[in-house]
């Protein structure tokens, strides 16, 4: 039995697929778990594919998903088109957005509801249990809630978006009784990491990034349809990360 997780797959369904059968992952069966650390859609052409099979997906006991910025952002688009908010423009545009809104404009209302419950319904963190060691997997950062008043996040909004710098310590403003061990993120393309550990000299590549309490494992799937970006369009790949050894698998 293995722990995989895998994040920011922002439309790359194929991909998604490759990786999922490279690994071995199987959600019908109880071997393996499967942790999805947000932003399913946006960026990549096949945006709401994606998303509705990763809902697919995440109806098994063994798969488990999150929330990232993208998803919540979309959260929220829903609902200021339901008239219960301000439309975000900047994901519309900036944040490309419109891959996910205008296929998503063209489901069934029963559909379209299933998809807005699924997103209401993503939490925002996770604790995994790996033998000893106890991670919080996030899609950016942790929240701490009522525990961490002291740290610089106050709201899962901000969390969702906040870009954990290499060499910190996330759960250094965590006032709660567990005992973390590291953080597992997406969001930020791990080349960031590097570059910054690097002190700005290594530009790449993007690879799953082990600090000292940080993992993180977005490795720029989000520029797979874009190879306008030229070098960023090179080194991007989806990544899935196993726990239990720390073995890393990439597709492109
Ligand atoms: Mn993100």
């Amino acid at each position: 039995m293995s722990t995989y997780l895998i994040s920011d797959i922002h439309g790359a369904i194929e991909e998604f697929i490759l990786l999922l059968s490279n690994i071995g992952f199987d959600a019908s069966s109880k071997e393996d778990e499967l942790y999805l650390l947000g932003d399913y859609g946006d960026w990549g052409k096949k945006s709401i594919e994606t998303i509705g099979y990763v809902m697919d997906l995440s109806g098994s006991p063994n798969v488990h998903c999150l929330i990232g910025n993208h998803d919540l952002m979309f959260l929220q688009a829903i609902e200021a088109d339901r008239g219960m908010g301000v439309p975000d423009i900047v994901w519309y545009e900036v944040n490309k957005g419109y891959k996910t809104w205008d296929d998503y404009a063209r489901l069934s209302e029963n559909n379209k509801r299933a998809v807005y419950e699924w997103l209401r319904s993503l939490p925002f963190s996770v604790d995994i249990q790996m033998g000893e060691k106890l991670y919080m997997a996030a899609h950016a950062y942790p929240y701490f809630g009522n525990r961490g008043k002291l740290g610089r996040i106050y709201t899962k909004n901000e969390a969702v978006w906040h870009r954990a710098k290499h060499n910190e310590d996330p759960f250094k403003n965590y006032h709660g009784r567990k005992k973390y061990d590291g953080l597992i993120i997406g969001h930020t393309p791990t080349s960031y990491f590097y570059y910054n550990r690097s002190g700005g000299t290594v530009s790449g590549p993007n690879s799953i990034f082990f600090g000292e309490k940080i993992i993180a494992i977005d490795c720029g799937a989000k520029i797979l349809d874009y190879p306008e970006f030229g070098e960023e369009y090179e080194n991007a790949r989806l990544a899935a990360l196993r726990l239990d050894d720390e073995k890393c698998f990439y597709v492109r």
